[in-house]
């Protein structure tokens, strides 16, 4: 295999989905060495077969609101691969999905939950819809027209949906609660479901203590901790809160969260206070973070720009892909960062990854470090066959343990041999070799 060959035919085929093209370049540039020593891979053609999604689904999302009129938008589930297991993965609601975005979602996911060991394929789901401003019932709606077209494609055993940006508890009800009547089943195959219905505990906060947990990992392997040191957040959303608040409880000042108006720098860090402060904001949804500065004295909005250019120790980009580009980066290395951690999917470009890379600053991507969520994901699955729920620390205690041999996997596959920790190469490597030996041993 020739990275350059496949990403030329696949150019040919899909020139117009970037994200896509962006996601798959980089995992066949990890793994081109050690695919290429495994000539059963090849004979196989394991390549081809691994970065076309098995199927896509693409439907007219139309919902009425909340004045009667008729609303038109595109949905999808893109299932990219089941060798390992049921399809799985999140739904977004987001103005900016497309084909390409959800097709390098999903792509990304396989390997990442080939990552936590569970038994999931690989899956994304999501829709051109903006949350912004829509009331309560106008987001029922759309739900509901959603999985009007979906139902017939998922179930606990096929493909199982959770959330992703757009997409959280309420909409997860709202989404479960429609296909429960056209389904007529009570099964759990949606993931993040409300505590009482189905859910698991820790599922809400999980992707953002999974990372945290992930990046003591990284620091103590380099012998220092989390503890005292400096954080800035992007987003305001929900991993950005689970992140806050695992790293504000370790012991560490994060200064700086953000959303789509700008950032907020407060010198002093986040307390418990601040931290409800900013789920209440998100679920005003009006999209802004800039109130903030407004309610807590000290604390500064900076409109327009990405929390990269603050010094901090850690930068933990929590929003959306390629929101932290080379320029960021080298902001970050100037300013001496430790540890940039992608807690959202593909959260840097690969300029800032060559960058944070080529300068040994320890760097960890997406598919390792936000693998906590859908790894809990996984466990929900697990109670809801089991028809059984285990307590908070049961939970925490798994995701832990998850999020240990998941930087295990990284540092097997990424020690260089200056000693540097290549953790995308050792995610990348690690993630491949389970889906490309599981469909190797289920041939074609
Ligand atoms: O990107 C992700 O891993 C998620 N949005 C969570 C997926 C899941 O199935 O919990």
């Amino acid at each position: 295999m020739k990275v350059e060959q496949v990403m030329s035919r696949l150019r040919a085929k899909y020139g117009h989905e970037a994200e896509y093209l962006q996601a798959v370049q980089e995992v066949l540039e990890s793994v081109e060495d050690v695919y290429n020593s495994h000539p059963e891979f090849e004979e196989a053609n394991i390549i081809d077969n691994l970065v076309e999604p098995d199927r896509i689904f693409t439907f007219k999302v139309v919902w009425h609101d909340d004045k009667g009129r008729t609303q038109v938008n595109t949905g999808y589930r893109v299932q990219f691969n089941n060798a390992l297991g049921p399809y799985k993965g999140g739904v977004r609601f987001h103005p900016s999905v497309t084909l390409s975005t959800l097709k390098f979602l999903g792509f990304e996911q396989t390997f990442k939950n080939a990552l936590t060991t569970l038994p999931m394929g690989g899956a994304k789901g999501g829709a051109d819809f903006s949350p912004k401003g829509k009331s309560r019932s106008e987001v029922m709606r759309f739900c509901q027209a959603y999985i009007t077209e979906l139902w017939r494609h998922i179930g606990a055993e096929t493909d199982v949906p959770a959330g992703d940006i757009g997409v959280a508890g309420r909409e997860i009800g709202y989404m479960y609660g429609w296909y429960k009547k056209l389904a007529r089943e009570n099964t759990g195959v949606f993931t993040g479901k409300g505590i009482g219905w189905g859910g698991s505990l820790i599922r809400p906060e999980a992707t953002g203590f999974g990372a945290v947990y992930f990046v003591q990992h990284m620091l103590h392997l380099q012998k220092t901790d989390i503890k005292d040191k400096t954080v800035a957040i992007s987003g305001f959303g929900n991993v950005a809160w689970g992140a806050a608040l695992k790293a504000t409880e370790l012991g560490a000042k994060v200064v700086a969260i953000s959303g789509p108006d700008g950032y907020i720098y407060d010198e002093q860090g986040l307390n418990a206070e601040k931290i409800a402060y900013m789920v209440e904001l998100r679920d005003s949804c009006n999209d802004v973070v800039a109130p903030y500065a407004e309610k807590f004295a000290g604390a500064k909005f900076v409109a327009d720009k990405k929390p990269w250019e603050l010094k901090v120790d850690i930068a933990l980009p929590c929003a959306i892909q390629n929101e932290l580009n080379g320029d960021d980066a080298k902001t970050l290395i100037a300013n001496k960062a430790l540890c940039v951690a992608e807690t959202s999917n593909m959260g840097c470009t690969p300029e800032a990854i060559n960058e944070l890379i080529r300068h040994k600053v320890m760097f960890a991507p997406g598919k390792a470090v936000n693998a906590g969520g859908v790894s809990v994901s996984g466990l929900e699955m697990s109670q809801n066959a089991m028809k059984y729920s285990w307590t908070k620390e049961e939970v925490d205690q798994k995701l832990h343990q998850i999020m240990s041999n998941i930087h295990e996997a990284c540092l097997k596959f990424g020690r260089q041999p200056d000693g540097y920790i290549n953790y995308v190469k050792g995610a990348n490597i690690a993630g491949f070799m389970k889906v490309a030996q599981a469909m190797l041993e289920q041939g074609v």
